[in-house]
């Protein structure tokens, strides 16, 4: 009954691989991206991880910039990291630390338009990218090949460069590959 425990080793898999899974946020959930509300509300209870999307809905003469943490707090319009006015900007974190993003439209920002989301490095804290690679190249190269740690960056990289939908499906696929197989044996 060696097909019982390659059952039970698929599924622990997908149980690890699951809460992995990026989530969608959906910034002032109904109201919006909009003047008024109170954003620091709205992130209070809620843990961003690598991977998660923000979305800004609002109508138009708003911007979604995102600033340097200075102007976040004193509302500096003008040197935006990065600015869209679409009415629907969709903000993937991929990078751990706080994001600031404020309306750029003078004065809606000291109107309530100004958002900080501070993103966890969740369970990917193995690449923290360019800081640890510089100094022992040698070690570097021999870093990718430790064993145990093989599955937890192999996820992050289906994460961040085949997009959200990518890894369930695949996870599926795999299942049924899985299931497949046991029943030809
Ligand atoms: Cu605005």
């Amino acid at each position: 009954m060696a097909g019982v425990g390659v059952v039970c080793v698929v599924f622990l898999v997908l149980c690890a691989v699951m809460p992995s899974l990026a989530t969608d946020y959906t910034v002032g959930d109904s109201a919006g991206w909009t003047m008024g509300a109170d954003y620091s509300t709205w992130t209070s209870g809620k843990t961003f991880v690598l991977g998660d999307t923000l979305v800004f809905n609002y109508g138009g003469g708003h911007t979604v910039d995102e600033v340097s943490a200075s102007d976040y707090s004193t509302c500096t319009v003008g040197n935006a990291i990065t600015s869209d006015s679409t009415g629907a900007t969709t903000i993937s974190l991929k990078k751990a630390g706080t994001h600031y993003f404020i309306c750029g439209v003078i004065g809606h920002c000291g109107s309530g338009m100004k958002l900080a989301v501070t993103v966890e490095s969740g369970k990917t804290t193995a690449p923290p990218t360019s800081s640890s690679g510089t100094p022992s190249s040698g070690a570097a190269t021999t870093s990718p090949a430790t064993p145990t740690a093989t599955t937890t960056p192999s996820s992050t990289v289906t994460h961040s460069s085949a997009g959200n939908a990518f890894s369930p499906f695949v996870a599926v696929v795999i299942t049924w590959l899985a299931l497949f197989l046991l029943v030809l044996s």
